[in-house]
């Protein structure tokens, strides 16, 4: 009690105002599209216990040990305290922690015991996108656990890789190995082609010994690892270029823990991530075995990538989500000009227009892991194949730019807090910039899509055009009307445009090919949102997101074009405004 007098604010009182903070409920009991896109497809009661109940958990459990692994960073202990190397990532117990539950809740293994047949990978994505913002970023090496098991399953190849992707499924703590993806080198982590200096010498007894660089290895405390490197011939020759590169397998470390073959040089100083350690390496005669071709390495490593990009997508949409979730709990919490956050119309309008993106991605992302789920089981159509491919990396470049965008607007929205780093939230800045950099930036992405159309010769784009289509011929709502009209008019524009550049000179779906890949994000999310608004069981926000999704330009392609984007005097003047000194 304050003696009679007493200044509120004196030294022994510091205000009687203390901000409640955001709090964090069940993300999956708070996430409306989520529940109705599982009672829609996948409407199992078993699924939907397990994921309300590991709602639970990450709440009053692994949030914490998110946290804990944020504020407690790898360390690289490369000496022992007797002068010996030894190499040591020490990760946090929470860290630790963090790989036990993975095991046990199943997080990779769910995709290949497949016991829900062609939606077991939708399944198992929900559960990673729930626990995703919680783990403190351990879903980077599940995610390249969850790409190296897929690899060794469609190899079918046989020997110690068996173990190993046992190992990399299982359940069991003990059992569990998590792997990584070694592809980046210092001269490059685009074009590995030209990029891997990596030597692969072989052995007697079949195996190789690799000598190398790599420049950047993440979650580098894994058991094992896949990566690339050129097989050298009697005279230590290799072939240059993306044909001399193959793909191989190595346990990192042996029976006693040490790493075989591998001076770990240095723990990269990141903007984010840091709870998980990212290393350079020197391969110094390291054992490794082939698993593809001669020649063959980026094709095989391609299912890898295929997978780690539908994580990526996938963090980027629970990033969202979760900025999201403690955001609007926050308008109902915190005061301005006399009324609470949520009262004031212009900002629901920011928060709704971050939902909106939001549940856009979702649509997106699910339909992603929808499709692979069908692959995987054998219930694929040439079309689902297809979209497959074209749309695992539109995801993956739309998503990541998105995460960063939606996130840094939900950090404003706690104003100066969002920008207070014990708050937590920073650090969700800090980790969505790296999505869309790692596993392919944007316009390495953009030019990837672009040479899958090449490759298909236009069919992989006929079938996106045949299946946007079928996503608007449902019963539609007459509240969804305009939406349609948006989409079919972007559709059409789309045509016009792809047949237009088709005419036009080398090089002017290069410099349209970022702008593209946007355009054909934008009209298949609009499409998922009203396919999603039409059915029975969806709730009228469901609808107005549809409506307010197509009220965005859906084909920034077709206008960029109009104005003479593309033109081949173009790149000369970039090169001139930028240089401009
Ligand atoms: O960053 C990394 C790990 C970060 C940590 C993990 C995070 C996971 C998410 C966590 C969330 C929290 S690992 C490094 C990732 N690096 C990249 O993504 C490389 C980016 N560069 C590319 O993607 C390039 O496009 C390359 C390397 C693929 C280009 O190489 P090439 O040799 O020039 O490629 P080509 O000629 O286009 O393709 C060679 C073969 C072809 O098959 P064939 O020979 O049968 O015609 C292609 O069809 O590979 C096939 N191919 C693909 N197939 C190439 N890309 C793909 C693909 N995406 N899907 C299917
Ligand atoms: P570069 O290839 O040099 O690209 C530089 C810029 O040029 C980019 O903006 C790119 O978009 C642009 N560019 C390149 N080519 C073209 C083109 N043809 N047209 C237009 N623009 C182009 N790699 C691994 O292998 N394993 C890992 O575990 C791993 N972990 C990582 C962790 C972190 C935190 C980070 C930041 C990176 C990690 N990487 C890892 C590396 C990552 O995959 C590469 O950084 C990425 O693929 C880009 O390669 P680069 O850095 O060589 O950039």
């Amino acid at each position: 009690a304050k003696a009679e007098g007493q200044a509120e604010f004196s030294r022994a009182g510091i205000g009687g105002f203390f901000q409640e903070r955001p709090v964090l409920y069940n993300p999956f009991l708070g996430d409306a599209l989520l529940q109705g896109y599982l009672r829609r497809h996948l409407p199992s009661e078993a699924v939907h216990s397990d994921l309300r109940v590991f709602g639970e958990r990450l709440v009053h459990e692994v949030d914490g040990w998110g946290r804990e692994c944020e504020v407690t960073p790898p360390k690289l202990v490369t000496y022992d305290s007797w002068g010996c190397r030894v190499d040591r990532i020490v990760t946090s117990p929470a860290w630790q922690r963090m790989k036990d539950l993975s095991a046990q809740e199943g997080l990779v293994a769910i995709g290949y015991e497949r016991t829900h047949g062609e939606w077991s990978r939708v399944y198992q994505m929900c559960k990673l996108y729930l626990f995703s913002p919680s783990s403190g970023l351990f879903t980077c090496p599940l995610a390249m656990t969850d790409g190296a098991a897929k690899v060794i399953q469609s190899l079918g190849v046989s020997g110690p890789v068996d173990k190993a992707f046992c190992r990399l499924t299982s359940r069991d703590p003990e059992y569990f190995w998590t792997s990584g993806q070694w592809m980046t080198e210092r001269r490059g982590g685009s074009d590995v082609g030209s990029g891997t200096e990596t030597v692969a010498v072989p052995q007697c007894d079949g195996t190789y010994r690799l000598s190398g660089f790599k420049w950047f290895t993440s979650a580098t405390d894994a058991d094992m690892t896949l990566t690339l490197a050129r097989v050298a011939d009697r005279d230590g020759r290799t072939t240059p270029g993306s044909r001399g590169l193959s793909l191989f397998y190595a346990a990192v470390r042996d029976e006693q823990g040490m790493v075989q073959g591998i001076e770990v040089q240095r723990l990269k100083d990141k903007l984010g991530t840091r709870q998980m350690p990212t290393a350079e390496l020197l391969l110094d005669g390291l054992p490794a075995y082939r698993l593809s071709e001669e020649g063959r390495g980026v094709a095989c490593i391609a299912n890898m990538l295929t997978v780690t990009r539908i994580h990526n997508s996938l963090s980027a949409v629970a990033g969202m989500r979760r900025v999201l979730q403690l955001a609007r709990d926050y308008a109902t919490r915190r005061s301005a000009f006399g009324k609470l956050l949520k009262d004031h119309p212009l900002h629901m309008q920011t928060l709704t227009r971050m939902e909106v993106e939001t549940r856009g991605a979702f649509l997106l992302v699910m339909e992603v892991c929808r499709l692979i789920g069908r692959e995987e089981t054998g219930h694929a159509s040439q079309l689902d194949t297809h979209l497959l491919r074209l749309l695992t990396p539109v995801a993956k470049l739309y998503t990541g730019k998105q995460a960063v965008a939606v996130i840094s607007e939900g950090l404003e929205s706690f104003g100066g807090q969002g920008y207070i780093e014990d708050t937590g939230l920073p650090g969700m800045l800090r980790d969505a910039q790296v999505l869309s950099i790692w596993e392919g930036t944007t316009n390495v992405l953009s030019l990837d899509i672009l040479r899958c159309i090449a490759r298909s010769s236009g069919l992989v784009l006929q079938d996106y055009f045949t299946h946007t289509q079928s996503l608007l011929a449902a019963d539609i709502h007459p509240s969804l009307s305009v939406a349609v009209r948006s989409v079919n008019s972007a559709l059409s524009g789309l045509k016009d445009f792809l047949q237009d550049a088709a005419l036009k000179p080398p090089g002017y779906l290069e410099l349209a090919s970022r702008d593209l890949a946007y355009s054909l994000a934008r009209i298949y999310i609009g499409a998922l949102l009203i396919d999603h608004a039409s059915w029975k069981g969806a709730s009228q926000a469901d609808t107005y997101a549809a409506v307010r999704w197509c009220e965005k330009d859906l084909c920034p392609v077709v206008n960029n074009a109009a104005v003479g984007c593309y033109r081949m005097e173009t790149p000369p003047q970039d090169v001139a405004l930028v240089f401009e000194a």
